[in-house]
């Protein structure tokens, strides 16, 4: 494999990038000139920078706010971002649409055409390869505040070049996270391959002072992930964007539904993000955390909706996260209308402020959630770089091969797809059949004990009819999907 954890070389940066610059029409040379970008990006005021921002949220204890949000047309696009910005948004996205996030850039450009003549969006999202740098530009100039590129593209190489040259100072993805969850048969050492380039552009960047901030995508598949797995997931993901010069990087976490395990997960991974960067010698880094409203099946009551909203704005607001990412009350449905992604935002920013000074108190209870996922967050690591013989990319490869990593409800071919989670009686997700997840015995019969617990009070044996029962349950009203007595 030559696949490997190491910067890549800036010669050999410079020669790929001309092969990734010409796989499409891209405007004039001009605009992908890197020095041009650099004296772009170095324009932009520190408010509108991403890294700047979270920097400052995180000194002040506080948690911003971000929607999702993206529609084909650039006018129609610029009028939702201003619209979430008077919502109170402290972020916005630009959520892309999935024939970009497949480089299947012809038909991303048939549906934007189409929406333009029918005034109709015919995308699922703002396709920023096709409009480009000038467009994109225009974007983050008609806006008052930092901008991210939000997609699940394994091959984002173009798309993020485009961005960050139009002043975009936040990429959403990785290796993993944009691969395994999104993609069917596209091999990890490949996805893992382009994402060092995404992330090598970035530090190319940094290292002529510009600040740009990288964003893991933590919910993976948003079903019942163990923290573990996610935080596992997000670490590796840090290191090897680090290993490629980036500074700036905002781990995340998916909502899981208890608030005990949600405010311990998204602690052990801001501590454990932190001390893996230092154990492997990645100095000044910059670490914030991201907290994402619940991802699984919503209720379809927009008032339940609104509370399932504001409930996970809780559990962010207390978790101390930097940033969260709204929901809106048309979740169940699909992509929300301007004026309902309006509604989330809003609620999502009451909540947070309201919640601003308080804190949760320490107990025994957290202190040993906490644990556990440091233990399990080690166990998984430490199997990662064994198979990887010391180094991080390929122990990733070879980790998901034999399914010592392996995340739930994955449609990759190149995931193992063995493990089953389920809820104890407390709501918090374990793991319910292992597969080949590189867990110490001691863990494994620790969320036996508490699944084991959970089906004898509910009279009756633990099997996937548990897990089944678990998915559906928050969309109906209840954490724990329990039977019908
Ligand atoms: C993995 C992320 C899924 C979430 C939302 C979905 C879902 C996708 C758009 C969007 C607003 C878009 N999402 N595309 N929200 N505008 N173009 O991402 O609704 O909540």
């Amino acid at each position: 494999m030559k696949l490997k954890n190491k910067k890549i070389d800036l010669k050999d940066f410079f020669k790929e990038r001309e092969e990734v610059l010409q796989s499409w029409k891209t405007g004039s040379d001009f605009e992908l000139d890197l020095e041009e970008a650099v004296k772009y990006l170095k324009g932009v005021p520190s408010y509108k920078n991403f890294a700047f921002v979270l920097n400052k949220a995180k000194e002040h204890g506080e948690t911003l706010i971000q929607p999702r949000a993206g529609v084909p047309e650039l006018g129609e696009h610029i009028k939702l971002l201003q619209y979430l910005e008077k919502s109170g948004a402290d972020f916005l996205p630009s959520t892309i649409d999935s024939y970009t996030r497949q480089n299947r850039y012809i038909e991303a450009e048939k549906g934007l055409d189409e929406s333009v003549v029918k005034h109709r969006a015919l995308l699922n999202g703002f396709p920023a390869v096709n409009h480009g740098v000038k467009s994109c530009k225009q974007v983050l100039e008609s806006v008052n505040v930092p901008i991210e590129a939000r997609h699940g593209t394994p091959d984002a190489r173009l798309l993020s070049e485009i961005i960050h040259a139009s002043g975009w100072t936040s990429n959403e993805g990785g290796g993993i996270s944009y691969n395994i969850p999104y993609a069917k048969s596209i091999p990890l050492e490949v996805s893992i391959r382009n994402w060092q380039y995404c992330d090598r552009l970035v530090g190319y960047y940094e290292e002529q002072g510009i600040k740009i901030n990288r964003e893991p995508f933590g919910p993976l598949t948003g079903t019942l992930v163990p923290p573990c797995i996610s935080n596992t997931v997000m670490i590796i993901e840090a290191l090897l964007a680090a290993e490629q010069g980036v500074k700036n990087i905002t781990v995340g976490y998916g909502m899981g539904g208890n608030l005990i395990q949600d405010v311990a997960a998204v602690n052990t991974l801001y501590y454990q993000t932190k001390e893996y960067l230092d154990k492997y010698g990645y100095k000044d880094m910059e670490i914030s955390t991201v907290f994402h409203q619940w991802m699984g099946g919503f209720p379809a009551d927009e008032a339940e909706a609104m509370a399932l909203i504001s409930y996970s704005s809780t559990v962010a607001a207390l978790s101390k996260a930097t940033k969260l990412i709204t929901k809106s009350p048309h979740e169940s449905m699909g992509i929300p209308t301007m004026e309902a992604n309006g509604l989330g935002v809003k609620a999502s920013k009451f909540i947070v402020k309201m919640l601003k000074d308080q804190k949760i108190t320490r107990s025994a209870d957290l202190d040993d959630e906490m644990e556990l996922i440091r233990r399990e967050v080690d166990c998984l690591m430490d199997a990662v770089y064994k198979v990887g013989e010391g180094d991080l990319a390929v122990g990733t490869v070879r980790a998901f091969e034999q399914g010592l990593l392996d995340i739930p409800f994955a449609p990759s071919q190149y995931n193992a797809g063995k493990i089953f989670p389920a809820r104890d009686n407390d709501g918090r997700i374990r793991i319910l059949e292992f597969g080949s997840l590189a867990m110490s015995q001691d863990i494994k019969d620790f969320h036996y004990e508490k699944i084991k617990a959970r089906a004898d009070s509910e009279n009756r044996k633990i099997s996937f009819q548990l897990t089944v029962d678990d998915v559906y349950s928050v969309s109906k009203g209840a954490l724990i999907g329990r039977p019908l007595k």
